[in-house]
């Protein structure tokens, strides 16, 4: 990329993303990949790692509103969470702003992409400040879920493309021991691409979280920034139905303001279109 005026997203062949630029504001190699904050003409601030959309300024609140609030508005009274991965700080924002969460930890592998998100992406990297509920390990989170014994009601892991560091989080021993560290109500949501360019991993973590966990589903919700629009998260639970025991008044209490969630698109993000669904029907069951 050249200080220039753009540049391009081509992680699935084919769908070519261009951005528009303003200036680049951070470029560096961490030992695990290439971090970039860039400023663009359309789209705010852009966070990229090894060239791919992490997020943007301008609509980064619907993936980490996805991800905290699906699980966190679900669960009755979640009080520990996990993050695995989301050095940018989003996630962990969206965490903090429910108040029976006393403890969120955060295991991110790239300290470069901490450091540039404070430097330069003042907006998600909120959710890093000092704070009393928060807590950050700079380490690889495959190794940690492997060797910690605290226990998490929530586990969210917000993870870049399943390449480099990141490929371990979509297999099955990660997945056996974020079992363990779950308390026995416990849910997980995850990361999981594009249901257009990624069908064969959403297959794959579907086979994963449905061997080890009673509870396997899928939810998409529509973005900006990433190629082919349509994205997902996988959800695994011990023991919540996503939708039959969500309670619309638990987010009605609380009066928390969102840009993109809320109880309707928590009970219809679930249903999943037929191309999708073909795929990933005999997963998607309740024990
Ligand atoms: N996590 C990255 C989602 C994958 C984007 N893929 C792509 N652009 N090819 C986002 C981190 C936000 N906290």
């Amino acid at each position: 990329m050249s200080d220039t005026d753009q540049f391009i997203e081509e992680a699935f062949k084919g769908n070519i993303l261009r951005f528009e630029l303003k200036k680049i504001l951070f470029e560096g190699q961490s030992e695990f990949q290439k971090v970039q904050v860039v400023d663009t003409k359309h789209h705010g601030r852009m966070l990229l790692n090894d060239g791919c959309v992490m997020l943007s300024e301008r609509d980064e609140f619907i993936y980490h509103e996805m991800m905290a609030h699906i699980p966190l508005f679900l669960h009755p009274n979640p009080k520990r969470v996990l993050i695995i991965g989301g050095g940018d700080g989003g996630t962990a924002r969206e965490v903090l702003r429910h108040k029976s969460v006393d403890m969120c930890d955060m295991v991110e592998i790239d300290s470069m992409v901490v450091e540039a998100s404070k430097a330069h992406l003042p907006v998600t990297a909120d959710g890093m400040k000092e704070s009393p509920r928060f807590r950050l390990f700079i380490e690889d989170g495959v190794k940690f879920v492997n060797r910690t014994s605290d226990k998490y009601d929530v586990v969210l892991v917000d993870s870049t493309d399943p390449v480099g560091p990141a490929q371990p989080l979509f297999g099955e021993g990660f997945y056996r021991d974020i079992y363990r560290i779950l308390t026995e109500d416990g849910i997980v949501v995850s990361q999981a691409e594009s249901p257009f360019y990624a069908s064969e991993m959403q297959v794959k973590l579907a086979q994963i979280i449905s061997s080890v966990f009673p509870i396997c589903r899928f939810l998409n919700f529509s973005n900006l920034t990433y190629p082919g629009g349509l994205w997902s998260f996988s959800f695994g639970s011990k023991k919540y139905h996503p939708t039959n025991d969500f309670h619309s008044d638990r987010r009605l209490q609380s009066k928390m303001k969102t840009k993109y969630y809320n109880a309707e698109i928590h009970k219809s993000c679930f249903s999943l279109p037929e191309f999708q669904m073909e795929k990933l029907r005999v997963y998607l069951r309740d024990q």
